[in-house]
C-alpha cells in the first residue's frame, strides 16, 4: 500500500513536472517568434517591460516608475529570471517520505530495508492489501520423504530440502530429481536437513560474475532482491550463486554454503564450506530456519536443545535469533557484539520480514501456547521464565499466540503483509492479518501436518506436508508440494471468511 502510494504520487508529481515543461517551452516559442518580427534577440522579459514603458508613457507618468521598477527585479541575466510566472511549489512529499498508512505503533529494526527475498510482497498482478487463499490447492509434487525447506530461487527454479535424506530435490516439470545430498547431516530426532538459503553472487565453482574467489561473496551479496538483476541476466548460464543450508552434524547444529550449478531442470550442489558451527544440537528443539534479511544478512532460528537455560544465555548460540554476514562473522550492528540478535526463544522455526522490514518470527511453546513474535534487535522473548503473552515487562509479548494442539507453528511466509505459517500439531495453515493480529485458520485437517510455506509465482501460495516425519499418518504419495491461489481479502469479511469449497470453517486463535 505504501509502495504504491508512493509510487502514485511520484507519478502524480512527475506529471505536473513534465506539464510544466510543455508550458515552460510554448512560452519559449511565442517568445522566439517576437523576437524575430522585431529582429531582436532578448526575453519575454525584456518585451514586456519595454511594453508596458511604452504604455506608461503614454499614459500616467506616475506609475511608469512603479511598472518598469518590478520589471527591472526580474530581467534577463538573472538565473531563472525569464518573466514566465513560477509555477507553485508542489506540497507533495519528497520522494521516499515515509507514509504513515499501515502503522501498527511497534518500531521497526531497520526502517529503510526494502522487501528481500522474492517470495515476500504481493504477486504479479496482486494489489496490497491483505490476501487470502481461493479455490482449491493443487499438487505440485509427491513422494518427499520429510521434507523441511522449500526454496525458491530468485530467477526460477525450486529447491527443497529433505530432513532425514539430506536431500536436496529440485522440483522439475513431472516431479522432483535430486540436485545432491548434503555431506555430513546425522539426523535424530526433530535433527536433519533443515533449512535452506539463497545468495546471488560469484562463486569460484559456479563461474559466474568474474570468476573471483569465493570470498568475493562477502562483499558483492547484498541479499536475495539486489542481487536478482545479476541472476536473470546470467539465466542461460544458470543462476549460481550459493545454496546455505542448516543442519544437524555429528557435534552441532551448523551452517554450510554451496555453489550452486548447473541450470534450472538440472541444479546441482558444489562442495561446502563452513559458515557457522557450535550450534547447540539435540534429538528434539534444533530450530533451523535461515532467510537473508533485506539488509543482506544471514538469519537462523535456533532452538534451546533441551536445555532451556541455553534461552537465556547471551553467551550460547541455542534459543536465539541469530544475524551474521554472509560468510558467518558478526556484524557491526548487532545488538550485543556477538551473532545474537534476539534471545529468549524456546524453539523458532519460521522467519519472515514483512514490507516495512520488520522481521516475524514463529515459535513452539511447551505446552501451553505457541507464539508469532515480531522480532526487534536485543529483545527477550521470555522462555524459559514466560511462555505465551505474560504480560511481564522483562519480556516481549508475542503478538498472537495459540493453543500447541492448534498450531507447532513451522515454516512463515508473508504476502503483502499477510502472514502465513505452516502448522504441524495443528494440520492447517494460520493466516495473519499483521495489522490487527487476527488470525484465521485454513486447511484444518485436510492435508495432515504443515511444515512450510513461501510465496509462490503468479499470485500463490505454496506449502508442504510433514506427514512422514514420524509423527503423523502418510497417505499414499505423501509428502507434497501444493500451491494455491491468493486473493485480496474482500472487506469486512476480513478475519472472519470462510474458505470456498470444502474448507472447514476457519476458528479465530486468541490474538493480543
Ligand atoms: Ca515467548
Amino acid at each position: 500500500m505504501t509502495a504504491q502510494s508512493t509510487a502514485l504520487r511520484h507519478g502524480a508529481t512527475s506529471a505536473t513536472a513534465r506539464g510544466q515543461v510543455t508550458a515552460q517551452g510554448q512560452v519559449t516559442a511565442q517568445r522566439q517568434v517576437t523576437a524575430q518580427r522585431q529582429g531582436q534577440r532578448r526575453g519575454a522579459a525584456q518585451h514586456a517591460c519595454r511594453v508596458l514603458g511604452r504604455l506608461t508613457l503614454l499614459s500616467l507618468l506616475s506609475a511608469v516608475t512603479v511598472l518598469l521598477a518590478a520589471c527591472t527585479s526580474g530581467v534577463p541575466g538573472t538565473p531563472g529570471g525569464t518573466g514566465v510566472p513560477t509555477a507553485p511549489t508542489s506540497t507533495e512529499p519528497a520522494p521516499g517520505t515515509p507514509s504513515s498508512s499501515g502503522a501498527t505503533g511497534v518500531p521497526s529494526p531497520d526502517p529503510g530495508a526494502q522487501p528481500g527475498e522474492p517470495n515476500t510482497g504481493p504477486g504479479p498482478g496482486m494489489a496490497a492489501g491483505p490476501v487470502e487463499p481461493t479455490g482449491e490447492p493443487v499438487v505440485l509434487a509427491s513422494g518427499l520423504e520429510a521434507p523441511w525447506s522449500i526454496l525458491r530461487l530468485p530467477g526460477g527454479g525450486t529447491l527443497i530440502s529433505e530432513r532425514g535424506t539430506a536431500r536436496v530435490r529440485e522440483l522439475v516439470s513431472g516431479g522432483l530429481r535430486d540436485a545432491g545430498t548434503v555431506p555430513g547431516v546425522v539426523p535424530r530426532g526433530e535433527g536433519g536437513l533443515l533449512g535452506l538459503a539463497y545468495l546471488a553472487g560469484p562463486t569460484a565453482a559456479s563461474g559466474t560474475g568474474t570468476g573471483a574467489s569465493s570470498s568475493t561473496a562477502r562483499e558483492t551479496g547484498s541479499g536475495a532482491s539486489g542481487s536478482a538483476a545479476s541472476v536473470e541476466a546470467g539465466a542461460s548460464a544458470g543462476p549460481g550463486g550459493w545454496v546455505y543450508a542448516y543442519f544437524t552434524g555429528a557435534e552441532s547444529n551448523q551452517i554450510v554454503r554451496m555453489p550452486l550449478t548447473g541450470t534450472v531442470g538440472s541444479l546441482a550442489l558444489g562442495s561446502p564450506e563452513p559458515v557457522l558451527s557450535g550450534i547447540p544440537r539435540a534429538g528434539n528443539h534444533d530450530g533451523g530456519r535461515i532467510r537473508f534479511g533485506p539488509d543482506g544478512m544471514l538469519y537462523a532460528t535456533t532452538g534451546d536443545a533441551g536445555d532451556t537455560a541455553r534461552a537465556q544465555d547471551l553467551g550460547s548460540l541455542g534459543g536465539k535469533i541469530l544475524r551474521m554476514t554472509p560468510t558467518g562473522t558478526v556484524p557491526p550492528d548487532n545488538p550485543f557484539g556477538t551473532l545474537v540478535y534476539s534471545y529468549g526463544h524456546r524453539n523458532p522455526q519460521g522467519i519472515a520480514w514483512d514490507s516495512r522490514g520488520r522481521l516475524w518470527a514463529s515459535e513452539f511453546g511447551q505446552s501451553t501456547w505457541d507464539e508469532l513474535n515480531l522480532i526487534t534487535p536485543g529483545a527477550d522473548y521470555g522462555w524459559p521464565e514466560a511462555e505465551g503473552i505474560a504480560h511481564d515487562s522483562r519480556y516481549t509479548d508475542p503478538v498472537v499466540q495459540w493453543r500447541t494442539s492448534e498450531a507447532s507453528p513451522s515454516g512463515l511466509a508473508i504476502v503483502g503483509d499477510t502472514l502465513f505459517v505452516a502448522a504441524l500439531r495443528g494440520e492447517r495453515l494460520w493466516r495473519v492479518d499483521s495489522s490487527t493480529g487476527v488470525a484465521t485458520a485454513w486447511f484444518v485437517n485436510t492435508f495432515g501436518r504443515l511444515r512450510d510455506v513461501v510465496a509462490g509465482p503468479d499470485g500463490t501460495l505454496w506449502f508442504v506436508t510433514n506427514n512422514t516425519d514420524g509423527r503423523g499418518t502418510p497417505a499414499p504419495g505423501d509428502d507434497r508440494l501444493y500451491s494455491v491461489r491468493v486473493v485480496q481479502t474482500s472487506p469486512p469479511a476480513r478475519g472472519t471468511r470462510v474458505a470456498p469449497g470444502a474448507n472447514p470453517p476457519p476458528a479465530t486463535a486468541v490474538a493480543r
